[in-house]
């Protein structure tokens, strides 16, 4: 395959490790831990994963001979930069353990388990992905893990490759298989461990001992390039508004990084908007405020950042949804049978009359996605909903409005963008390349340990890699119950923006000042080669909640 001159350069870089990584390993375990909240239902469904010591690695001082192992690895959900980055880690680490270990790739994601489709992963081909963005290695998917017949055809299989452990990479929603799994095969005694490792461009799979998602560190770096150079063009013009929104189908993370990057005009936060209870209008009407107060400054331009997942965070529409969720989980095949020019009525005729009127009230498009395509962990894809477009053609109303009432003389031309599948498979960036590696390297260190139930976790992420702690957090301390599906499941929580957080604060303390006055910031392309400060700088969100503790 002809590669570029990056990825010839890229494929010589030796990712960094935690130094208690670099020789043998010592597990060392904590204090038994608890779930985050709805401890006696976690326990009931995890009772043999529930309640374990949180692990950390260092140095062993008296080494033992490891035996070989067969590892399998999925990647699951969306890409996110860096994945291949782990499964080399990963590979290298079970290498080191015993050079007769073996490695297995299920094909596309957990689907492929169940399927048995794998390829073995060996030197050459792991050799051609070092370092490189993608998840092509060996694919990824959206296939659930749930129920006892994929356990048990993943089992045969898993038997038949005399696997004896599985490394799930994945978000919020494959980590939580991973700890469905893990029990399933603990509580059969079936010698399969599962570990999982946190992946997720949205950031949003965080807590005090899992400090960051892969993937999120490249992607914003990518959004935030593409947003300062829409901020440069902007500037240069003085034509345009600019409408960005930017991936993140729950939390704002991505939205927050990259308007700390960037310094926009506006940047909504889908949490504080639904902290403050505010409606679309009242969205609106801030964002045309904004505009309106630039126009007197004779600045017929700006930037808006607007974070994929805001609809679901307006507590109107989030009621809405939730109604629909269970409309359409109760009655699927109802609603499959209808034909697509009908389907926005039926769901009208079949919602309380409060939420008809609110979803009545939606513009088609809008309207007819949040009924449609589910992903199979039953969330409403966020990314098809155009939520700039819905947002500007609103603004612009509310400016015709202003102008009637001699509240605005200007002028709006609105843009529209959506940087997502963008970032997604970018090369990943230092601080990503050398965190994935880790993460991997380190879950090979959890399986020689034995243990099941954990996710790979290595934290003291703003220090030099050198210095950067690893272990194991288990994976039901991260868990409560959640209605998915119209039931109460047990889920890992997502970590939505704090607003008390630093990061949020300090966005919070500018944003006045960048509404009115044009404080663009333009970041430029991620840097692999140069100095320090260019290339190996962590999120600026990373390096705010470290300063705040
Ligand atoms: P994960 O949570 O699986 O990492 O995926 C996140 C994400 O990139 C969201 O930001 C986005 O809404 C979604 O995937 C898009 O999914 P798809 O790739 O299936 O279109």
């Amino acid at each position: 395959m002809k590669k570029s001159a990056l990825q010839k350069a890229r494929a010589t870089y030796q990712p960094k490790l935690p130094i208690a990584l670099t020789g043998p390993v010592k597990a060392v375990a904590g204090k038994p831990t608890q779930s985050v909240a709805n401890q006696e239902e976690i326990k009931a469904l995890f009772p043999t994963t529930y309640g374990l010591p949180e692990i950390h690695f260092e140095k062993n001082t008296a080494p033992t001979i490891g035996k070989p192992v067969n590892v399998g690895v999925i990647l699951s959900g969306g890409q996110a930069p860096g994945g291949h980055n782990v499964i080399s880690g990963l590979f290298d680490g079970i290498k080191k353990i015993h050079r007769d270990s073996r490695l297995f790739g299920f094909i596309m994601g957990p689907g492929g388990l169940v399927a048995h489709k794998y390829i073995e992963l060996t030197a050459p081909i792991i050799d051609e992905y070092r370092n490189t963005g993608g998840f092509d290695i060996i694919g990824s998917g959206r296939t659930k893990l749930e129920n006892k017949d994929q356990f048990d055809k993943g089992l045969q299989i898993l038997k038949e490759l005399n696997i004896s452990a599985v490394v799930i990479i994945g978000g919020d929603d494959s980590n939580t298989n991973a700890a469905v799994l893990a029990e399933y095969y603990k509580a059969n005694n079936c010698g399969v461990q599962v570990i999982g490792c946190p992946k997720t461009i949205d950031g949003d799979l965080k807590n005090d001992l899992i400090e960051t998602s892969f993937g999120f560190d490249t992607a914003t770096k990518v959004y935030s390039e593409m947003i300062g150079n829409i901020e440069r063009d902007c500037n240069s013009a003085k034509k345009y508004w600019h409408f960005m929104k930017l991936m993140g189908r729950s939390a704002s993370h991505i939205a927050l990084e990259c308007a700390l990057q960037t310094q926009p005009n506006v940047c909504i936060i889908s949490e504080e908007v639904e902290a403050k209870n505010m409606t679309l209008q009242q969205i609106v009407n801030q964002i045309a405020d904004v505009v309106a107060a630039r126009a007197a400054e004779g600045n017929n331009f700006g930037t808006v950042l607007v974070p994929e997942g805001l609809i679901e965070f307006i507590p109107a529409m989030k009621a809405l949804i939730a109604e629909i969720n269970d409309l359409l989980a109760a009655k699927a095949d109802e609603f499959a049978a209808v034909d697509k020019d009908s389907k926005r009525q039926w769901v009208i005729d079949h919602l309380s009359p409060e939420h008809a009127a609110t979803y009545a009230s939606l513009p088609a498009g809008v309207a007819l996605q949040l009924s449609l395509d589910r992903d199979p962990h039953g969330n409403v894809q966020v990314s098809l909903i155009e939520t700039e477009k819905l947002l500007s053609e609103m603004v612009g109303k509310r400016l015709d409005q202003m102008k009637a009432e001699g509240a605005y003389n200007g002028k709006f031309s609105p843009q529209h963008h959506f940087f997502g599948y963008e970032g997604r498979c970018a090369a990943p960036s230092n601080f990503d390349a050398d965190y994935c590696y880790a993460l991997g390297f380190n879950a090979a260190c959890l399986i020689n340990a034995g243990v099941t139930g954990y996710m790979s976790s290595v934290r003291n992420l703003v220090k030099p890699a050198v210095q950067w702690q690893a272990g194991g957090i288990p994976i039901t301390m991260m868990m409560n119950m959640e209605r998915r599906n119209g039931e109460m499941k047990p889920v890992i929580q997502k970590a939505l923006v704090r607003l008390d957080g630093a990061p949020f604060e300090k966005f919070a303390s500018q944003r006045d000042d960048w509404a009115l006055n044009t404080c663009y910031v333009y970041p430029g392309p991620i840097q692999y080669f140069g100095p320090a400060e260019v290339c190996d700088q962590p999120s600026l969100t990373l390096q705010y909640e470290h300063k705040s503790k």
